[in-house]
């Protein structure tokens, strides 16, 4: 077999492979704490996950059913996921678990505030919904893991 159309195949199988990931409806993985910010970001890496990126409105109401589903009440009112604009003065987001700047958002009214100039990460849940806020990143809180796939789905 030729290196060409093996990996044509290779690529066929992982695109299918995506699919099935995507369908499954899985992504997201609650867990209830409680954990700072990075603790949630390190325990997420233990099991083989990352923190949960929200990048859509499907992915919101996605996340707001496995909330829902999970019966599981947030431990201080909220749950981590992987934004935080620490180290950045401009205060943009940047997603930890991809490297990427944050470009759909989803925040409550009036957040996010950087109250008391010391809130450099965002929780879903806080204000309702699953609406963004930004928290101190020592709170310790409930958290979100999703589910990834890394060959580039
Ligand atoms: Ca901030
Ligand atoms: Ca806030």
């Amino acid at each position: 077999m030729s290196s060409k159309l093996l990996f044509v195949l290779v690529s066929l199988v992982g695109f299918i492979f995506c699919q099935e990931l995507q369908l499954a409806g899985n992504r997201y993985v609650v867990h209830p704490g409680p954990a700072t910010f990075f603790e949630a970001w390190q325990q997420c890496r233990d099991f083989g996950l990352r923190l949960a990126t929200v990048q859509s409105k499907p992915d919101s109401v996605e996340l707001a059913e496995v909330i829902e589903t999970s019966g599981i009440k947030p431990f201080n009112g909220a749950w981590w996921i992987a934004a935080t604009d620490l180290g950045n003065p401009s205060f943009n987001y940047t997603w930890i678990s991809t490297n990427k700047v944050v470009g759909y958002t989803d925040f409550a009214d009036h957040q996010p505030d950087n109250n008391e100039n010391n809130e450099n990460c965002l929780e879903v849940g806080r204000y309702g919904g699953v609406k963004w806020n930004d928290g101190p990143c020592t709170k310790k809180i409930s958290f979100i893991c999703e589910r990834f796939s890394g060959n580039g789905c």
